[in-house]
């Protein structure tokens, strides 16, 4: 017997989920953990998020604060509070379908108030992880600080108690154990950018390293 076998032709034939970038391969329900550092143990009760730097009202917030802030956000129909969707990692992952819970940054911008609107933000863990994007990618319901997954409370190893998301750029870029955004007027690289990851990361575009 010549030819390929069904099996082959089986898979060459399926149609390629529009869902995934270029380069990009679906890994179902599984979501690998990645991570460069020791995952921290936080205690959600001493942890804070603060936005800092190039803005009117430089403000912190507690966990319970932050979760007052979203019921009240979602009580008075404002931004909103879930992602539903996929997320692409840079290593060619991506996770379809996907959803998390948390409170939009838009929220949050909002009370702290930049003093620009073509700045960029430096994003910092509390292991000391940064990543750097420009603002306007963290404005308009294009990011959130999640702290649950599908309905469950967000694993230390997937950046709980709270990470940044930001779905629609490569995955390296949402924080995990996030505490700090800092607005600024210049860009400055990242852990990763600095390390020869591209600066912005679109996924469709394919911005996986310095060059792209
Ligand atoms: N603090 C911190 N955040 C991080 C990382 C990290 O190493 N440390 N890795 C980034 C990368 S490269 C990816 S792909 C995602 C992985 O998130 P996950 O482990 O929940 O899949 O987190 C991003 N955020
Ligand atoms: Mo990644």
């Amino acid at each position: 017997m010549s030819g390929p076998t069904r099996g082959f032709l089986g898979r060459s034939r399926q149609p390629r989920d529009p869902r995934l970038p270029p380069g990009q391969y679906d890994t179902g329900a599984d979501w690998p953990v990645l991570t460069a550092e020791v995952t921290p143990r936080l205690d959600p009760q001493r942890w804070s998020f603060t936005i800092d730097g190039l803005v009117q009202r430089p403000t912190t917030w507690s966990w319970d604060e932050l979760h007052a802030l979203a019921a009240h956000d979602s009580a008075a129909g404002g931004h909103p509070p879930e992602y539903r969707g996929d997320i692409h990692c840079v290593t060619t992952w991506s996770k379809l379908g996907t959803w998390f819970g948390g409170i939009s940054l838009d929220t949050l911008l909002d009370a702290a108030e930049p003093l620009l609107d073509q700045g960029f933000v430096l994003a910092t863990s509390t292991t000391g992880y940064t990543t750097n994007l420009p603002l306007a990618d963290v404005r308009e319901h294009r990011a959130w600080l999640a702290w649950s997954h599908e309905g469950k409370p967000l694993s230390a190893d997937h950046g709980g108690p709270v990470r940044l998301l930001v779905p629609h750029l490569y995955f390296w870029k949402s924080a995990k154990w996030v505490t700090r955004l800092t607005v600024m007027d210049h860009d400055e690289a990242g852990f990763w950018e600095r390390n020869g990851y591209h600066d912005r990361g679109d996924p469709w575009l394919e911005q996986r390293y310095q060059g792209d």
